[in-house]
């Protein structure tokens, strides 16, 4: 495999990220054959190929540039920046694009019946967390001392065993903080999947696939929300219906034949398109209203 024209992408092997992660490589044209040892995807259309880790593993493996690109969640990316500087070492990966998955909070939680009137509620109390950097941080700027209890997993029942009196903790639904008897106080990092690269300079054709797939990336966030968009108008409220359509730029109107009161309107709407768009639409005139799905985009 030769080191200086392929990528080498790290992706979590098997958690929330993985599915995700690799249906946006796929949606960026990807065909690839998996390894015997799945640790390892081969690209068979591009050069890239996919090397599959623990999460909290791949920016160490960007920052030592045994991989070129990683995909992994803001919370990981910070905490590990954080990690690296109290360690006394330069944190060198690049975080070049955020992506439109998982979404997450770290938050503060507290006991149910536990008061909570912000930062100052935490002083002298045992935190229990993973992520013990950013909360050293959160806590640092609001010049709080507390205990910081780090984990390294179940952090949501160290208060009913009494090893914590709060936590600190991934949130995305809230659910496990409601079966565990807690509530959530206070956000301290919002958190998504994001691509990190390494900091050496890579070759012309490495560089080129990054940029590639960066486009490809943003057409394939963007036809996830977009929607093409075709009506007949009455042109006496062209420009009202035209502010009716979600997120459009220039729409391409066309003449009808045969009916000088009307035009056809084609516009890709970058935002969902809803039935309520549609039924003001037809309320300001518009007819035979289509809303079709865009399969690709390239800006
Ligand atoms: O084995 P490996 O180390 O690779 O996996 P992992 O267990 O560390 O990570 P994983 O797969 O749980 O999560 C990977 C990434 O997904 C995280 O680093 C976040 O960036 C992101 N993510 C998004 C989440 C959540 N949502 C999430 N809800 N990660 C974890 N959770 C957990 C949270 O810790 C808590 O236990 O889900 C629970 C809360 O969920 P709700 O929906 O009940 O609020
Ligand atoms: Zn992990």
């Amino acid at each position: 495999m030769d080191k200086t024209t392929r990528l080498k992408v790290a992706l979590q092997k098997s958690g929330r990220l993985t599915d995700n992660s690799l249906d946006l490589l796929v949606r960026c044209g990807l065909k690839y054959s998996r390894g015997k040892d799945q640790l390892m995807c081969y690209g068979e259309n591009m050069p890239l190929d996919i090397l599959f880790v623990r999460d909290d593993d791949i920016p160490d493996l960007v920052q030592q540039d045994v991989c070129d690109l990683g995909i992994v969640g803001l919370n990981v990316i910070e905490e590990k920046r954080l990690a690296f500087e109290a360690r006394g070492v330069t944190p060198l990966f690049e975080q070049i694009m955020l992506l439109d998955f998982g979404k997450c909070r770290l938050s503060i939680a507290v006991p149910d019946g536990v008061r909570y009137d912000g930062p100052q509620s935490l002083r002298g109390k045992r935190i229990a967390t993973t992520y013990p950097h950013i909360l050293g941080r959160f806590l640092r700027q609001h010049d709080v001392e507390a205990e910081v209890v780090t984990l390294s997993g179940a952090v949501e029942i160290a208060p009913r065993l009494g090893r914590a009196d709060f936590i600190c903790d991934l949130v995305s639904t809230g659910s496990t903080l409601v079966a565990n008897h807690l509530w959530e106080a206070q956000t301290i990092l919002e958190s998504q999947a994001a691509i990190i690269r390494t900091p050496v300079p890579v070759s012309t054709e490495k560089q080129d696939w990054i940029h590639r797939l960066g486009l490809r990336i943003d057409g394939v966030q963007q036809v996830k929300e977009s929607k093409y968009i075709m009506l007949h108008a009455p042109r006496a409220r062209l420009a009202e219906i035209r502010k009716l359509l979600p997120g459009t730029e220039a729409p391409t109107i066309v003449p009808l034949e045969g009916a000088n009161d009307k035009v056809a309107v084609h516009a890709v709407c970058r935002e969902n398109v809803f039935w309520e768009t549609l039924e003001g639409l037809k309320a300001a005139g518009a007819s035979s209203i289509l809303v079709l799905p865009v399969e690709k985009m390239l800006a």
